[in-house]
């Protein structure tokens, strides 16, 4: 039989990370369960995932995008966890042999997590308290567990000495069983307890549920403008074709928001502000009461690359911008609004954009004939089309600031983004996709092509060094949504390069040369590779 000699160091090292990552659970659980009391605005592992958004550098919201897609957020979620496991195992040990410093790390992290709190959008200094207070509870948890794992190491080490000493001795002294049941019993109730009602805590703060509910009982009222009927000739029969009109489903999404927004409509108000005669103040059923108009318009990211799928075109109803602005009467000099989410990001339109008759800038309340989705903007959001998201799409707007370019940016300006953001011309490859297995004879290269309020008047087809060749287009119902086309092209054996290209109703074309989507959307010719046996 052999005996327990000792805790070796290396395990007492790894039960004292284990011990970390339970005060971690702690603070986190804590602070979670504390946030039920003063507003889902107070937890902090979103606070502080949204705060590494904001202060992210130039060039990082590309290079996240172009990585994981519309998927960003879970990969940050997941980077923050690991962190939070590495760290916090880290202060474990630092608690064991060099303390107080475990207790000081951990200390650090409840001061970034408190910063990150009250410096949110919609937070209030009440926002804290379950920050700090999470915070405190982790320490003392820490210091605790690592006292009673001290206890069960120098137990340990005590038997182990005994038992070189008189080796006789083994049955008479007792083991660091005690001790060592009072650390694991300790450590394991608290980092258990932790995570079980941070969960669920965690789960009854996603208030969207109830917002969800309501916004699943809105009737919204008929357009007084309504949108024609979508006529059979925008659309071609291609297999693979992007759909004209996005399933809500499969819509993009993209925005700075950790957690979507829940507005409960009841409580939604818009305020018009700044440089205007009237200030307004808007509620979501006077909103509702007014004449709205449907209109069709296909959104694009500037974060879109060539050949990518941050773009989808939907049936928006909403009431025109230029009506809530005619009421508001903006001063001389002023020539940007300033809209404004719940969660605090912003995007600078022009206000003459806003202000044209034949600009369809809307206040959106309707998408392809529900009520927004709340990860779209429920209950309202902006829509213009001609301008890349960043810049004109406020998504849970609630302020409209009448402003001047020169006094005020939106969010993305000085992160390293162009202030006004046009839509460029575009066009894209959907099928074939390169990798398909394509048998000879002939092949639809299909696609859409963009170029908001301009409007795509051509596309054009090349395959290897052969000609330009252009293909039919689909009819075009507006200006501000993209247009499909075909190409039937007779495909021979072998490996083959298509590219595309797209002219717009002012007579440009798509230009070669390659540029990245920073600082104001991405330039150049889709092209993909496929191989014909
Ligand atoms: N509140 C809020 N609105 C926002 C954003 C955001 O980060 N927060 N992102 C904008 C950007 S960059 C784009 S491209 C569009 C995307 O809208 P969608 O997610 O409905 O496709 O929303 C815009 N509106
Ligand atoms: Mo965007």
């Amino acid at each position: 039989m052999s005996v327990d000699t000792g805790l070796a160091p290396r395990t007492a090292a790894a039960w004292a990370a284990f011990t970390g990552v339970m005060a971690a659970a702690v603070v986190l659980g804590v602070a979670e369960f504390g946030s039920l009391f003063v507003g889902a605005a107070g937890s902090p592992l979103f606070a502080v995932g949204s705060l590494v958004i904001d202060l992210a550098p130039a060039g990082v919201k590309e290079f996240v995008i172009a990585l994981f897609g519309t998927g960003d957020k879970a990969a940050l979620l997941t980077l923050m966890g690991v962190l939070i496991v590495v760290i916090s195992a880290g202060a474990g040990v630092l608690e064991l042999r060099r303390p107080p410093f475990g207790m000081i790390v951990i200390g650090i992290g409840g001061v970034v997590a408190l910063i990150a709190v009250v410096t949110r959008a919609g937070a209030t200094g009440f926002s804290g308290i379950a920050t700090v207070v999470g915070a405190v509870a982790g320490v003392v948890v820490l210091r605790l567990a690592i006292e009673r794992l001290g206890l069960w190491v120098r137990a340990a080490e005590r038997r182990a000495l005994r038992i070189g000493d008189a080796p006789d001795q083994v049955a008479s002294v007792a083991g660091p069983q005690l001790e060592r049941r009072g650390f694991l019993t300790f450590a394991v109730v608290a980092g258990a307890a932790s995570v079980v009602v941070g969960t669920g805590a965690r789960l009854m703060n996603a208030t969207s549920n109830r917002v969800a509910a309501i916004r699943t009982k809105i009737a919204l009222p008929k357009a007084a403008v309504a949108a024609e009927p979508v006529p059979a000739g925008v659309m071609l029969d291609v297999p693979g074709i992007t759909p004209f009109i996005t399933p809500t489903a499969d819509f993009y999404r993209i925005d700075t928001a950790l957690q979507v927004p829940s507005i409960d409509p009841d409580k939604w108000r818009l305020k018009v502000t700044g440089m205007v005669e009237n200030e307004i103040s808007l509620s979501f059923a006077e909103l509702l009461a007014k004449p709205l108009e449907e209109h069709l318009a296909t959104l694009t990211c500037v974060s879109n690359d060539v050949g990518g799928d941050l773009i989808g075109n939907a049936l928006w109803l909403g009431y025109p911008l230029r009506e809530l602005l005619a009421q508001a009467v903006p001063k001389a000099g002023a020539d940007m609004v300033l809209s404004t989410s719940i969660d605090g990001f912003t995007a600078g339109t022009p206000l003459s954009v806003l202000q044209d008759a034949g600009t369809n800038a809307m206040l959106a309340v309707g998408m392809n004939g529900e009520a927004l989705p709340l990860e779209h903007g429920f209950p309202v959001r902006m829509v213009v089309p001609g301008l890349y998201g960043y810049v004109s799409a406020t998504k849970w707007v609630v302020e409209l600031k009448v402003t001047k370019f020169s006094e005020d940016q939106g969010y993305w300006t000085p992160r390293g983004w162009d202030a006004k953001g046009p839509i460029k011309l575009a066009s894209r490859i959907d099928t074939p996709r390169p990798g398909d297995a394509i048998a000879a004879g002939t092949i639809a290269i299909a696609g859409v092509a963009w170029d908001q309020h301009v409007g795509v008047t051509a596309v054009e087809v090349q395959v290897d060094d052969g000609p330009w060749v252009e293909a039919v287009l689909a009819d075009s119902i507006s200006a501000d949504t993209w247009r499909q086309w075909v190409y039937r092209w007779p495909a021979s054996p072998g490996s083959h390069k298509i590219q595309v290209r797209a002219t717009d109703a002012e007579g440009t074309t798509q230009r070669q040369t390659y540029r990245a989507p920073a600082p104001n959307g991405s330039e150049g010719w889709h092209s993909i590779t496929v191989s014909v046996s």
